[in-house]
């Protein structure tokens, strides 16, 4: 194959292409293990204009990784052409060999990257070899918005924790529910199954005791085509109180449960819920409080691989999330109806969140209202 003239390819083209990798990239958010869901174009102009001749996502599971999938579908035709990748290939010997080197051996001339790779085996080396190689490197396009796809990968390395996002329903008055009426409707269906699209992309939905013992809820994914989605439930239950019988407990064949507990509780009934399917971690108590001492868990639950966790409630919980400052993002849902005298108050309500944090988007389901936050730093 002859290399393609030398026309340049425009930097409006290379927002273009950028932008379908990472519309691409997002096909397998959430199932690629502790790596990131990159994706790669190679993309090639012989004077009729810049086409797609290889595409590659990060496959399931992590490997391979997506630049070596797309030059692969390449061949040839990647020599003298431009390579798009949502996040800076990779400098170091994995189960394959570095991404940046099957850049510079396949002949492609330029590459046009998102995200930096914040990973110390890579964190700029990448972009080294490549330029080492002799190819042209165009870092940081549309970078922004490579990044928010990437968040939790990024999250994890930048903080040393799974990436947190905290969502709430709340009432017009600013309540999660009413004190012993077990689960309240505050959200209608439409609103409920976007949460249930929120669970299917993260790797642990997180409660507390208080919400278990209130609503017996089952924490899963129940969209169509989706069930097999259901991330890890982990309850925070420092006390070992958990009942055998809670939904929780007996789906946790189906679902995985970690119960997040002391190590000095009760080890016969640890070993029962472990027979039961349950998982543990052991977990400190702030003392005076008797809550579990949430940045320490985070970092551990960190380490066992999970990058990103939704904390579902109740009110307790998101409170101490909250204080511990530990909220990346905040998704408030406000239903339409009041909850009035008895209500549980929420740690926060829409305008708190404003105030708080960045908001960053506002949708409708059908009576309710969705708001998403950012952390503001
Ligand atoms: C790329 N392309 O598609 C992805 C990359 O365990 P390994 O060997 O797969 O390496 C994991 C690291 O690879 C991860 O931390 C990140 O730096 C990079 N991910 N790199 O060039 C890809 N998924
Ligand atoms: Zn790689």
């Amino acid at each position: 194959q002859a290399d393609p003239p030398a026309i340049p390819i425009l930097s409006a083209a290379n927002e273009r292409f950028m932008a379908a990798a990472i519309r691409f990239g997002f096909r397998h958010a959430g199932l690629t293990g502790t790596n990131p869901s990159v994706a790669t174009l190679i993309v090639r102009d012989d004077g009729a204009g810049p086409r797609i001749v290889g595409r590659g996502i990060t496959a399931r599971g992590g490997r391979p990784h997506a630049e070596a999938q797309a030059l692969g579908e390449a061949g040839t035709l990647a020599r003298g052409a431009v390579a798009y990748v949502t996040l800076e290939p990779c400098a170091h010997h994995g189960r394959t060999p570095p991404c940046a080197e099957a850049l510079v051996a396949s002949g492609v001339s330029r590459v046009v990257s998102a995200a930096a790779d914040p990973d110390p085996r890579v964190d700029g080396k990448g972009h080294a070899i490549l330029e080492k190689g002799g190819l042209s490197v165009t870092p940081r396009v549309m970078a922004k918005e490579a990044a928010s796809d990437l968040s939790a990968y990024l999250t994890r390395h930048a903080r040393n924790r799974p990436q947190i996002t905290l969502k709430m329903a709340v009432s017009p008055d600013g309540m999660i529910g009413r004190k012993g009426h077990g689960q309240v409707f505050i959200t209608g269906p439409i609103a409920n199954r976007q949460t249930h699209l929120v669970r299917a992309r993260h790797d642990a939905i997180l409660v507390g005791m208080g919400t278990v013992r209130e609503d017996d809820p089952g924490l899963d994914c129940r969209l169509p085509g989706l069930e097999n989605r259901s991330p890890r439930r982990i309850v925070l239950d420092p006390d070992l109180t958990i009942e055998p019988e809670t939904g929780l407990v007996r789906s946790a064949r189906q679902t995985p449960l970690t119960i997040v507990a002391r190590g000095d509780t009760d080890a016969d009934k640890r070993q029962s819920l472990m027979a039961a399917g349950a998982d543990f971690v052991a977990c400190d108590v702030v003392p005076g409080t008797g809550r579990v001492a949430l940045p320490e868990l985070m970092e551990d639950l960190g380490a066992t691989g999970i990058q990103n966790i939704l904390v579902e409630g109740g009110a307790t919980v998101g409170e101490s999330f909250l204080e511990a400052d530990l909220v990346d993002r905040l998704i408030l849902v406000e239903g339409e109806t009041m909850v009035g005298e008895g209500g549980i108050v929420s740690p926060i309500d829409v305008a708190s969140g404003k105030q708080r944090f960045k908001l960053t988007e506002r949708l409708r389901f059908g009576p309710d209202q969705w708001f998403e936050f950012e952390r503001r730093i």
